[in-house]
């Protein structure tokens, strides 16, 4: 049965509130590894098999042996506390999918956008996407073996980011680490939501 806050019989679990939450960036970064890493329902993943088609089009540069890609969403749950809950969405990579993003988008609190430092210029889209439509959003590096590593404002600087927006490093296949990235998401969109409440005042 499905109680409200304030109907909700004494003793009974509290009702978790639901966030959604995007997990963005370029082709092959790690988007669906992540929801998969962090994500305590089996995911639901729209994998489909590369094919010779996407030759000249689908960059593999350094994630060789990948064979497949998201063609609409990756989907997943997380509990951050007993009243909070997170929904992930991954989100497709390549360019030709970008018509299901607005849907995607929709409702979410802010965005995970994945890079990776050997195609870095790849989260453009994804950075300009969410500054566009006001989502806040972190920078999370996806630390692949054998990429350079550079320094976190050596990545805020050539990303062109705003000093306040988070640029932290991770491992996409590992549960804490991805975790950790959540958690600085949600601390940071919780402090736009507030100054942006506080620079309309009712
Ligand atoms: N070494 C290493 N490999 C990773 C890491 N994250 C992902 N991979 C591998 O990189 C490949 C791409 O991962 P995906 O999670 O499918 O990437 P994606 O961003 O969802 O890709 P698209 O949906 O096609 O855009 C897979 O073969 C992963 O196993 C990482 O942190 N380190
Ligand atoms: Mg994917």
């Amino acid at each position: 049965m499905d109680y409200g806050r304030s109907e909700r019989p004494a003793g009974a679990p509290p009702v978790p509130t639901a966030i959604k939450i995007l997990i963005a960036g370029g082709f092959g970064v790690g988007k669906t590894t992540m929801v998969g890493a962090v994500s305590e329902t089996k995911p639901l993943r729209t994998e489909e098999v590369l094919t010779a088609t996407g030759c000249g089009i689908d960059d593999l540069t350094g994630v060789e042996s990948k064979s497949t890609t998201t063609v609409a969403m990756d989907f997943g749950r997380i509990t951050i506390s007993d009243d909070l809950v997170l929904y992930l969405f991954g989100t497709p990579g390549q360019n030709r999918f970008w018509f299901v993003w607005d849907e995607l988008a929709l409702g979410a609190l802010g965005a995970v956008v994945l890079a990776d430092t050997r195609r870095l210029a790849d989260c453009f889209p994804s950075i300009d996407y969410f500054e566009g439509r006001g989502t806040p959003f972190v920078v999370a590096v996806n630390c692949f073996e054998g990429a350079r590593t550079y320094r976190l404002d050596e990545v805020q600087a050539a990303l062109n980011l705003d000093p306040g927006v988070p640029v932290l490093l991770c491992d996409a296949r590992k549960r804490e680490s991805s975790k950790e990235v959540l958690i600085t998401l949600m601390e940071h969109a919780l402090k736009i939501r507030e100054s942006r409440r506080r620079a309309t005042p009712d």
